[in-house]
Order: C-alpha cells, then structure tokens, then sequence
C-alpha cells in the first residue's frame, strides 16, 4: 500500500529534484505546492526541515532519487520521472518504503527508434562523415570512400522492448535479417531469439542496442561482444552508455576491431571520450532520441498526469512494473 497523501494531516509538498521541461517546470509550480530541490542554496537544511513535509517527489530519468534523498523524506509516496529509464532510483527500495514509481513508456517509443535507425543508416552510409567532407572542401579533390549497404543487412536488437520492437518494425522494411536478444523470448516475435549478446552479436552485421540501463545490464556491450561483431560490423547504442563497456569500444574503434559505432548515450555525460571524438568512424549524439517537441510535450503531459493521480487518488497511472529490467 503506497503512502497516501490522503490520509488527514498527510504532506502535500511536490518536491521536484532536477530541471524538468519548462512547460511541466510552470504546470507543478501552478498546480502543486512545489520546492525546486537543485535550486536551494542549501538543499540539506531544506531536507532536514522539510523532508517530512514531501509527497512525491518529481524527477528525470537521468537523474532519479538517490538513497540518501529516499531517506531524507520520511512521508514520500510516489517518485515520478520524466523518462522511461528508472535505474537512478532503486525501485526496490522504493517499494519496501511503500514508495510508488512511475515513468513515461509508450509516448517516446517511435521518436527513440527513429533516431535509432537515423543513427544506423548514418554510421553505416557515412553521413555525417560524408557531409564533414563536402564542409571541408574535399569533394573536388578525391571521391567520398564507398560506405556500407543498409539495406538487407543483418541486424541484431539487444533488448526487445517497446523500443526494441519499434526498431525492429522499422527496419522490416529495409529488407533487414533480424535477430534479437533477451532474458526471455518475447512471446509471438517470429525474429529469431539469441540466449547472449555474444551470440548476437557474432551472428549480425550491426548491433542495436535498446536494454534497459541499471546494474543488471552494466558492461553487457563487453571487448569480447565487440570482438564478437568483429571489423565489419556497426554498434548503435541507444539505450545507456552503462550498458557499453566504453574503455573497450574506444579500443575497438580506433584499433579498427569494428567498422563504427553510432552513439546516443555515454557513460559518464557529457563527457565524451577523446578518442571518440577524433574518430570518423563514430557517429557522437548528445542523448537526443526522445528530443522533439511532440514526444518531450507527452513526456511532460504523463509526468504530470501521473502526479495528478497521486496527489488527488494516492495511485499512479504508469507505475513501472514489478519485475525488475536491472
Ligand atoms: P522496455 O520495454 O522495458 O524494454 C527493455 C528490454 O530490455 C526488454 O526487452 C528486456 O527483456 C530487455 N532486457 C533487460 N535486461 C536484459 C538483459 N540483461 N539482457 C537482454 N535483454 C535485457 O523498455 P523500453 O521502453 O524499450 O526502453 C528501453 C531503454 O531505452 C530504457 O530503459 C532507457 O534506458 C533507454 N532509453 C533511452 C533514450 C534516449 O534518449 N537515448 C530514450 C528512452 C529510453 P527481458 O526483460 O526479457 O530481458
Ligand atoms: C530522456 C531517456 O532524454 O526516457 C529516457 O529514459 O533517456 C530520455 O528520454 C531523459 O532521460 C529525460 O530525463
């Protein structure tokens, strides 16, 4: 039973931990009693004379609710993120505490799998490398070096989620040969299902990546994965820069072990690593897949939604669910 903020003489302060989009930013401030956690001078203090007062807190996805803040508000019922990631907030914890934890699946699946197949056919055709060519003045002088085919490539999904799948949609109609890779085959996919990343990896032309980020999957993207894709193949990653061991993909772009990697997700953002940034084989995003303006509106939209739910019912509308992906 999750902590009500119905109960009498229950809180009723929305703390809200990290910047959010500016339209739900101006519908908490207008609709909630809320505290901007990251803008107090001394956020401690804060805590240590207001944790009592908190109802839910609200958060990003990149961001979550650490331990400590968990411990810090004694009443807090619900954590609502802005994302579909949560592996900032164990949600394990949360729910001993009786703490509910929703997220926003769904609305920003389509905008993710665009940018990952954007990303793909870029690294693969050379597009942000071939229009570095044109800028620089290259053209006249020698032809842009042939790239690779997309088109009928053999492509392995790491994760068959909702994003996975709606990658998989995608490139159907790119005449891909799909396989995939899960803890536990996804029941009616006629893809073929491989029990490993190293099995998937060795058996495509092109790595995409959308697990779900967190302990469970930290470094499943390993030298011996990428070894496994081999020097003609492509690594997208789209999911978390957790997931990839990034010391080892450094090696294997600038040792040539893989032919290039498209990126959205890094281990320790911004930071990019030097050797990355130097390569032309690499295709660096600055986590965009759900940035556009309709998708990050109907993040906002179910974020606040579900807070509505909480502080009017005590429930959530997208609770994340109880088998924990890490
Ligand atoms: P989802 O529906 O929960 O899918 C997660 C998938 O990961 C499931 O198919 C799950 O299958 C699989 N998985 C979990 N642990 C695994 C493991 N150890 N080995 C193999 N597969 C594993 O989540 P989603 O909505 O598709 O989102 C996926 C992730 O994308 C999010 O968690 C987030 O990190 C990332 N994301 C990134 C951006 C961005 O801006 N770049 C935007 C949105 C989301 P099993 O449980 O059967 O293993
Ligand atoms: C956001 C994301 O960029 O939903 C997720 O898990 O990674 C992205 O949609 C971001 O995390 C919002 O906080």
């Amino acid at each position: 039973m999750p902590n009500s903020p119905t109960r009498p003489g229950a809180p009723d302060t929305v703390l809200q931990v990290s910047p959010l989009l500016p339209a739900l930013e101006s519908a908490l401030g207008e609709r909630f009693r809320t505290v901007r956690l990251f803008e107090l001078p001394d956020p401690d203090a804060y805590l240590r004379a207001h944790g009592g007062e908190v109802a839910a807190a609200v958060t990003s996805a990149r961001t979550g609710v650490s331990d400590a803040l968990m411990d810090a508000l004694p009443r807090l019922g619900a954590i609502v993120h802005f994302g579909v990631g949560h592996e900032t907030t164990d949600v394990v914890r949360a729910r001993v505490r009786g703490i509910d934890v929703s997220n926003t699946p769904d609305v920003l699946t389509d905008c993710v799998a665009d940018l990952a197949v954007g990303a793909l056919i870029d690294v693969v055709r050379r597009l942000s490398a071939a229009d570095r060519y044109v800028r620089a003045g290259a053209w006249g002088a020698a032809p842009f070096p042939l790239a690779d085919r997309v088109s009928g490539k053999r492509v392995g999904i790491l994760g068959l989620g909702r994003i996975g799948r709606a990658v998989a949609r995608r490139l159907e109609g790119f005449g891909a040969d799909l396989a995939y890779c899960t803890r536990t085959p996804v029941p009616g996919v006629t893809h073929r299902h491989l029990p490993s990343a190293e099995a998937l990896a060795e058996a495509c032309d092109a790595l995409v990546v959308t697990v779900a980020g967190g302990r469970g999957t930290r470094g499943l993207v390993s030298a011996k994965v990428l070894d496994a894709l081999g020097p003609a193949g492509y690594l997208v990653n789209v999911a978390r820069g957790s997931v990839v061991d990034e010391p080892a993909l450094v090696a294997a772009v600038t040792e040539g072990r893989i032919a290039g990697a498209a990126l959205d997700v890094f281990a320790d953002e911004p930071h990019v690593p030097p050797a990355l940034l130097a390569s032309d084989r690499v295709v660096l995003l600055p986590h965009i897949a759900s940035a556009t303006h309709e998708t990050r509106a109907a993040m906002g939209d179910l974020a606040l939604r579900n807070l509505q739910r909480f502080m009017t019912e005590g429930t959530l509308l997208t609770p994340v669910p109880d088998r924990p992906a890490h």
